[in-house]
This record gives C-alpha cells, structure tokens and sequence, in this order.
C-alpha cells in the first residue's frame, strides 16, 4: 500500500488559452500522477461548479488561483498519509469536505483534477496502464468515434444553430481505420469548401466553420464530402449532432436565429422543432442526435423521444450533466436513451463511475466525451476503455489537444493486439 506524499496543484492553460487546472500527485514511493481538467462553452446549468477568480483584468476573469489555493491549502493536507488505492475514499472524503450539492465551496476543477491525478499515480505506481487499473483484466473494448467535422453554435462564428456536426465510422474494422475513414471524409470536405471558395479555417473542437447558409447547407456539404470519398451514408458513414439546443432557447421557442439569419421560420415551437428534427433525420444519415431540446424542456424532450427514441440515439448532455439525480428522472420519464459522459460534470471519477454504471443498467447508451476547451490530457482515453464504452466523442482529426486522445486509443489498441475488440456502431 502506497500513501500519497504530497499534492501540488498549479495554473496551466487549456486549448483556448483559458487558465485550468492542473495537478501532481506523489506518493511516498516518488511516483507522479498528472491530471489535468477539461472546461466547456455550453455549459449545462446543472453541472459541477466550476470555481473562477473573476478578476476582470487577469486572464478576464477566468483565472482559476483559488481552485489551485483550495488543492494545496485546503484539500492536500486532507489526503496527505491516504493509501492511493483507495480511490472511493479520497473522493468522497473530497465531497464532505466541499459539502455542497454542486461542489460550490471548493470546485469542481480542484476536485476533479485531485480524483484524476490519484488514480493515475496508482496506475503509475502498480506500473499497469491506466485503463486496466481502473476498469480491471475485462476491459478491451475500442470506442466507436464521432468525429466532428463542423463546429457551429457557440463553437465557432459560424452562422449554424446546431453546434456540432460528426461523422460516425459506422462499419470499420478496427479504431486505426475508424480514423482513416474520418480523416477522408474530413479531408474531401475541406477540399469541397476549397472548391467553393469557402473557409477552411476550423473552429474550437477542430470542425470545419465555414459561412454556411444554416444547418441543412451543413448537411449537404457533409453528405457531399460522404460521396466524395467513397463512402455509402448510412452503411459505411452516418451522421451525429449535437444541437445543443440550450443555447438557442428562450420563452418556450427554439429560435435559430440566435446563430443564424433571420428568416420566417427560425423561430420554432418545440412541436416544430421536433418535426424539423424528424424531417432532418429522413433526409440526412443522421444516426443520433444530442441535446435536441432544451436542459429544461422535459416536455420537449418527451416529444422527442416519442417521435424518434426508437430510430435514433438520442443523447442526452446538458440534460442529465453526468449526474445520477438527473439521469434516474429521466429514466423515469423515458426521455432520451443515451447519455454524455464527461468527467467534469460530475466532478469525481467516482460519481462518473456511478453514472455510467446506471446508465448501463437501464439500457441508456454511455459516450465518453471531451469539452471543448481541452489539455493534452488523454484520460478519456482510457477511461473509455476501462469500461468498455462504446463510443467516444473528443473532437475533430486536427489539433493535437484532440488527437491526443485519438493517439492513446491507438496505443491501447496496439498493446491489447489480438485481444482488442472494435465494437462498432450498434444501433439502438
Ligand atoms: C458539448 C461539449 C463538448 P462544451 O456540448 O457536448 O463537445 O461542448 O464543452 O462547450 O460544453
Ligand atoms: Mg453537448
């Protein structure tokens, strides 16, 4: 049993250069376990609190000084002589000690970087790779990816409602040639926009954010680049996105005109929305949809999934925060049949484990997920692989704060070898 030395946490920066968090911790032995934590754009109003200076004139506020403070003054004597392996233990004597619902006192971002360092120090220490020590000898399962391929919403100034737009590698072999098939696609629609005269510059997950004219211009340009390179939609290449209708709704109306052009029919009735939706899934390969409708709107969500829960996935991210509360209503409900899991929403890898795992029982199906302020930290990587979900969501095939996980999903996949399993798209 090894017991953790010492915790030192400090300020770095995350992929748009907004200050994070980012943790050592050590063990009596002097083995390091580095972490650092991820932060969103759209955040769902029901996630763990992320703590900020908000000093107007250093880093615009976004500073994060006291959550690095609360780790080393507050949090790390607490830990200090606790035995690494006891993973459970430190995170919910993390939780008594911030004592509030949503990690308010103390911060999610201290906290979560403290529960993701711990683990991989024990990882680190046992010398057995992250993904076996958390999720055990069963785990060899390689996630399907959606990979994004247009950022639009609050990802980018492009003029699109819907913030994410993926491509899904629905029949392929292995993980190396689900990244081929999306690097292909990503890469004739780049030269489709070239053609066009559009812009190729990418937006904040590393999509394509051209001066699209709205969400159906998007679809057929994708669909395009799908034929471009070979592929059969549907059969080879589908389609997911992520509206993150949140963004756009105000006063009982899904208003694309927040990202948008005005026009006659941008401002929609969730009963219109989700026609919309259903007429976009009839003419586009799209195979899963997330956050469709509002953080709030439960009716709108039910209308939702009674109209499509049975054809499509349909995701739920702002909704249920990769929290148990929320995801047993909607259980309960019946709305949705996925979840998004991201580790800082919930705040401890234990809580997120606690997720997955009623996620699992109920049916719902887990994506492991990125935000889209990012580090080159892969923990998703193999946390994805440590139990054994099936799909994964960390952005596009460009910027190396993306490829980082991409690049440790291939090395896991090389090191199982054989024993790798690719599960690849199973439809709901
Ligand atoms: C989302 C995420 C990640 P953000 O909405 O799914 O793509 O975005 O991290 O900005 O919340
Ligand atoms: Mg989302």
């Amino acid at each position: 049993m090894s017991k953790i030395k010492s915790i030192q946490a400090r300020q770095i920066l995350d992929s748009r250069g907004n200050p994070t968090v980012e943790v050592d911790v050590i063990t009596e032995k002097n083995v390091c376990g580095r972490a650092s934590v991820p932060s969103g754009a759209s955040k769902g109003e029901h996630e763990a609190f992320e703590l900020r200076d908000d000093q107007k004139n250093i880093f615009f506020g976004k500073g994060v000084l006291k959550a690095v403070q609360n780790v080393n003054s507050i949090i790390a004597p607490e830990l200090i002589g606790k035995s690494i392996f006891n993973q459970v233990h430190i995170d919910k004597l993390m939780l008594e000690l911030d004592g509030t619902v949503n990690k308010k006192r103390l911060g999610a971002n201290s906290i979560l970087a403290i529960s993701l360092a711990v683990a991989r120090a024990a990882s680190n220490e046992l010398k057995i790779p992250l993904y076996k020590y958390v999720g055990g000898v069963y785990t060899n399962v390689l996630p399907t990816p959606l990979i994004n391929i247009v950022n639009g919403g609050r990802h980018s100034n492009a003029p699109i409602a819907f913030q994410e737009f993926m491509i899904v590698p629905v029949k392929s072999n292995t993980f190396m040639e689900s990244l081929q098939m999306g690097h292909k696609v990503f890469y004739k629609l780049k030269d489709l926009l070239h053609q066009k005269g559009l812009s190729t510059s990418v937006g904040d997950e590393g999509g394509f954010s051209p001066n699209f004219d709205g969400v159906e211009d998007v679809l057929d340009h994708i669909l395009e680049a799908i034929h471009m390179a070979n592929y059969e939609p549907y059969d080879q290449i589908g389609i997911a996105i992520d509206c993150a209708a949140s963004e756009f709704y105000k006063d009982n109306q899904y208003d694309y005109s927040k990202f948008e052009k005005k026009t006659e029919n941008s401002e929609k009735s969730k009963e219109e929305h989700v026609h919309y939706l259903s007429y976009l899934i009839k003419k586009y390969p799209i195979i899963s949809i997330e956050d469709g409708m509002d953080q709030n709107d439960w009716e709108g969500w039910k209308l939702l999934t009674d109209e499509m829960g049975d054809k499509i996935q349909l995701v739920g991210d702002d909704l249920f925060v990769t929290q148990v509360r929320k995801l047993n209503e909607g259980i309960k409900n019946r709305i949705a049949n996925s979840i998004l899991i991201k580790v800082n929403q919930a705040g401890t890898l234990t809580e997120t484990i606690e997720t997955i795992n009623l996620a699992k029982k109920n049916k719902y199906k887990n994506i492991i997920s990125h935000r889209s302020g990012e580090t080159e930290d892969s923990f998703i990587a193999d946390f994805s692989v440590a139990f054994n979900i099936e799909q994964i969501k960390t952005g596009s095939i460009c910027r190396s704060e993306r490829i980082s996980k991409y690049n440790q999903l291939l090395r896991i996949e090389e090191t199982l070898g054989q024993y790798s399993f690719y599960s690849g798209w199973n439809q709901i």
